[in-house]
């Protein structure tokens, strides 16, 4: 609507005194408020903006949002502030990074706002084979990065043909692919290794887990068009990824996996744009992540800006110096962290996830059911899960389940890639005499691996791994 001139930061901020002129900048406008300055109800103050934003003293100084003052600085209009400038200010005046992080679903439980981790209740968690995505547990490192779709790059370095592709690119050069894959955090459960010692990380719940139908293009398929080959297999170990989400020094998240899971047809390793049949939403690495079936949830990295095929693992934080099993021998003091290797494939996991512990159930009831989850890393497919009610004196077995309630079993996955988790349940007479019940639970995946029986044998200093039988106790109320 304005005819007037465009001025860059530069210029404005070339005018900061009585002598060269007095410039303010607010909300894009430039103003030239050299004349006011001897009027203003608040003195001299006013000159700690020239040259700068008037919003960040505004802020500190409630009394200027009015209607008159507005009027009165609008007299003092001398142009506007270049787009690009505007923008750089906006992102210093937004002093939280967190600030564009995106809405969230009011059911999940807080483990940590800033950045956002959450987990969903247990109970509505196994209400569903495949997880919803509002609720799907959510573990940020970093503020949420908000990508521009159309401007979108993901770059692939390492290879003998070096390969940028747009999202475009990414969804119409490479066939789609859908996969049912479980992602889990290397600290769900880390709340019970805290109740023998304490540890050091959030204090998840048995909810840092969930089940999603993801939709992409291969990363195997993308590295061989970058030129992957039998050569590369001699020199190189390892796909290093990089995620757009950054801390205040430019640190970007990152993580590595082993080549091998990367080239494998088997691996099924996905470019994921789509979750659950729609975009990815921005919590969980729009408008494209990695997805690493039966691998630690930190390898499948979100926002993904880069991959690198590499003699080396990643170097980031997260690869080198966390997410490692330990000792309970170890601790801070002792701690070596290249002594162990970076967590890829997870353990056998399984989680009653009702009853809850301390829940109260009826005697007239007569009976109680029991649900839960069961996972296991590296494609093992789960094969049993057994509860007990006596705290693990005698057994059942439970019902496993791949689909959703009441609809029609999924197709068996193909040996060694079992990526989905199973909900399974039982339901059990309520034994006569008891007045509490200690509900347990364990699961055998096809390697026949199972679940150590206690949390003081596996505890480590930083909370991972924490697959220790699951136990809840209830009460019978008469
Ligand atoms: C008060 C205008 C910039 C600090 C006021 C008032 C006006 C005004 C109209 C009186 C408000 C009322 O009582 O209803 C402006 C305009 C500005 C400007 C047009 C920019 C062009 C600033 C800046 C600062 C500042 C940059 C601080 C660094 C104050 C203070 C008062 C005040 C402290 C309150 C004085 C008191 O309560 O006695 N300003 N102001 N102003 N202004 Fe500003
Ligand atoms: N990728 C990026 N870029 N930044 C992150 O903070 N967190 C990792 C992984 N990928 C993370 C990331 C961790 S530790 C986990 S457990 C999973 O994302 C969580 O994925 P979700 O939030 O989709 O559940
Ligand atoms: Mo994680």
């Amino acid at each position: 609507t304005s005819a007037l001139p465009i001025f860059s930061q530069e210029e404005v901020t070339s005018h900061r005194s009585l002598e060269d002129g007095v410039w303010v900048t607010y909300k894009g406008g430039v103003y030239d408020i050299t004349e006011f300055v001897a009027m203003h109800p608040g003195g001299d103050k006013i000159l700690l903006a020239a040259g700068g934003a008037l919003e960040p003293f505004w802020a500190l100084y409630a009394v200027h949002n009015q209607e008159h003052v507005l009027e009165m600085l609008s007299e003092y209009k001398v142009g506007e502030l270049r787009a690009e400038d505007l923008k750089k200010q906006q992102a210093v005046q937004t002093l939280d990074p967190y600030s564009s992080d995106p809405e969230r679903h009011p059911v999940l439980r807080v483990n940590n706002l800033k950045p956002f981790n959450a987990e969903p209740p247990p109970e509505i968690l196994s209400d569903s084979f495949i997880t919803p995505s509002a609720i799907f547990f959510k573990r940020n490192h970093l503020p949420v990065p908000r990508v521009d779709p159309a401007s979108y790059q993901l770059h692939v370095e390492g290879l003998p043909g070096v390969l940028t592709l747009s999202l475009e690119d990414l969804k119409t050069r490479f066939p789609k692919h859908t996969v049912t894959a479980t992602l889990q955090c290397a600290g769900n459960r880390r709340s019970e290794m805290n109740q023998v010692k304490q540890v050091k990380g959030l204090n998840w719940g048995i909810a840092a887990i969930s089940n999603a139908t993801w939709g992409g293009a291969r990363l195997r398929d993308v590295l061989l068009a970058a030129g992957y080959g039998p050569e590369v297999a001699q020199r190189a170990f390892h796909v290093q990824f990089e995620g757009l989400d950054k801390d205040i020094t430019g640190t970007t998240y990152g993580a590595s996996i082993p080549l091998n899971k990367a080239v494998s047809e088997e691996g099924d390793v996905l470019l994921a744009y789509e979750m659950n049949g729609e975009d990815l939403p921005a919590d969980h690495g729009y408008p494209v992540r990695v997805v690493v079936p039966g691998t630690v949830g930190a390898r499948n990295v979100k926002w993904l800006g880069k991959i690198i095929v590499s003699a080396e693992e990643s170097s980031s934080h997260w690869q080198q110096n966390d997410y490692k099993g330990f000792s309970p021998g170890t601790d801070w003091d002792t701690v070596d962290f290249k002594s162990a290797p970076a967590i890829q494939e997870l353990p056998i996991q399984s989680a009653i996830t009702t009853p809850a512990d301390g829940a109260v159930v009826n005697r007239s009831l007569e009976e109680v059911t029991v649900k839960g989850y069961a996972w296991s890393g590296g494609g093992r497919e789960v094969v049993r899960v057994d509860v007990s009610m006596d705290g693990g004196k005698t057994w059942q077995v439970a019902q496993l389940r791949s689909s959703e309630k009441g609809q029609a079993p999924e197709p068996s996955p193909p040996p060694g890639r079992a990526w989905a988790w199973k909900l399974w349940e039982l339901t059990a007479p309520l034994p006569p005499e008891a007045q509490e019940l200690e509900i347990v639970c364990k699961a055998v995946d096809n390697s026949y691996n199972m679940q150590p029986d206690t949390v003081p044998p596996i505890w480590n200093l930083r909370g991972v791994l924490s697959n220790a039988w699951h136990r809840v106790k209830v009460n019978i109320r008469e």
